[in-house]
């Protein structure tokens, strides 16, 4: 008896507290889109350090990403959920397993590789690119390592991936950045918010006021 008043009055705080909130137009906080986004990319590109970078965790003791890992991060207008697929030889068989679901992708390079690797790199991404199941998901390109003085530039890069512009059928950009430099991976990583918030403003047009944008 005793403890059925106690719920009762429970019940009734909760009530009232909820009310008064309310009427001091103190709702629930609004809900903030979610996206899943796939992050592939050869072993050792970075993948795993620029997630932890962008989540403020310490990235200097990382290892290799073996099958997946996933992160969520939060940005001011939407929360993104990263699934990271490991980049090694024995792994990248598999990727394809884990594309459904997936809303967007990011592809990270290491723009101090070899020709070689560059060439197992652009295979890859092409590879990714043709499986219908990414077919016309938004896309950016990551030119990792740029604090490197041998670094390609994203715009030779481009060239070397061979990310064709002509044949549009999906929103793409590439972007240099490094883990020593947090603003320049926040800032691709908003290229890449703001197609998935707003993929209207961002048809299979062209558009002038985002230069940055081109389509493959
Ligand atoms: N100098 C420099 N080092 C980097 C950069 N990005 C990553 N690294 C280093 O490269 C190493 C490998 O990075 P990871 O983040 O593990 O690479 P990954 O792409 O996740 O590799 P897998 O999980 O094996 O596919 C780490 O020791 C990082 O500190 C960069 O921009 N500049
Ligand atoms: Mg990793």
């Amino acid at each position: 008896m005793c403890e059925n008043l106690l719920l009762v009055c429970a019940v009734f705080r909760i009530a009232v507290y909820t009310f008064f909130r309310r009427l001091c137009g103190f709702g629930p906080p609004p809900v903030k889109p979610n996206f899943t986004v796939l992050c592939l990319g050869l072993e050792g590109s970075g993948k795993s350090s620029i997630l932890a970078v962008l989540s403020g965790e310490k990235y200097d003791d990382i290892s290799p990403t073996k099958g997946f890992s996933i992160k969520a991060l939060l940005f001011d207008d939407c929360i993104v959920d990263v699934k990271e697929l490991g980049g090694g030889e024995s792994v990248r068989p598999y990727w394809d397993r884990y594309y459904g679901g997936a809303q967007g992708i990011i592809f990270v390079v290491d723009s101090t590789s070899s020709d070689e690797k560059l060439k197992l790199a652009s295979n890859e991404l092409h590879k990714a690119l043709g499986d219908p199941v990414l077919d016309d998901l938004p896309l950016i390109v990551l030119c990792n390592y740029q604090d490197k003085q041998e670094a390609k530039s994203p715009t030779q890069l481009q060239e070397i991936l061979e990310v064709n512009l002509e044949d549009g059928h999906r929103t793409w950009s590439i972007h240099g950045c490094s883990i020593h430099d947090k603003d320049s991976i926040k800032h691709s990583f908003q290229e890449l918010n703001k197609v998935l918030l707003h993929p209207k403003s961002h048809s299979k047009v062209n558009h002038s006021d985002n230069k940055d944008f081109s389509r493959l």
